[in-house]
């Protein structure tokens, strides 16, 4: 009844308030987090190959067959963050979604059906078959990329890892992306 009342004061007057000064402050993403730092934030682009991670400009990667390369350094490299090794962090895909090719869907970041890289093994970074559109990862001196889809917690290995989409072929075409953050602690 007190509610019907303000709010037919207010239609009168535009001036009622239904705030309780005395209610608590809310917490906004908290989720029983705990930070010891502040979250490392990265946008990951649909057109980022790991099969170019660390590879010099020029060098070519991801057609159908090794040698047969379509996608270019630094144009399809990848993006990386630097941690701290031996440290835990969770990761969260924020928002966003990866199209590999124009005429196709945008998946989110645990991607669609399994795809494999048709070239293989290739610049030193070993083959992967993972949901197509992913969010996959891949530590500075391993050569095993690994799925890491929209959220999950991982040990750094090295102090750099490179953070890519998965595709079959051809990044080129992909449009999209991720935004990505990882927490120091669990
Ligand atoms: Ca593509």
């Amino acid at each position: 009844m007190k509610k019907l009342i303000c709010v037919v004061v207010m239609m009168v007057t535009m001036g009622c308030s239904m705030a309780n000064p005395s209610s608590p402050t809310p917490v906004i993403g908290g989720a029983g987090r705990i930070e010891s730092s502040e979250p490392i934030g990265v946008l990951v682009p649909g057109t980022a190959s790991l099969w170019l991670a660390g590879a010099a400009d020029g060098v070519k990667a991801n057609g159908f067959a090794p040698g047969e390369g379509v996608d270019v350094a630094p144009a399809q490299s990848p993006v990386f963050v630097t941690l701290k090794v031996g440290q835990v962090y969770t990761y969260l895909v924020g928002f966003g979604c990866v199209k590999n090719d124009p005429e196709l869907a945008c998946n989110d970041a645990n991607g669609g059906d399994p795809v494999s890289h048709y070239a293989g093994v290739e610049n030193g970074v070993l083959n992967l078959t993972a949901p197509l559109n992913s969010l996959i990862g891949l530590f500075e001196g391993e050569n095993q990329p690994f799925l890491l889809g929209k959220s999950g917690e991982l040990t750094a290995r090295s102090g750099k890892l490179y953070l890519g989409t998965m595709d079959g072929w051809g990044w080129f075409n992909n449009s999209g992306g991720f935004a990505v953050k990882f927490y120091d602690g669990k």
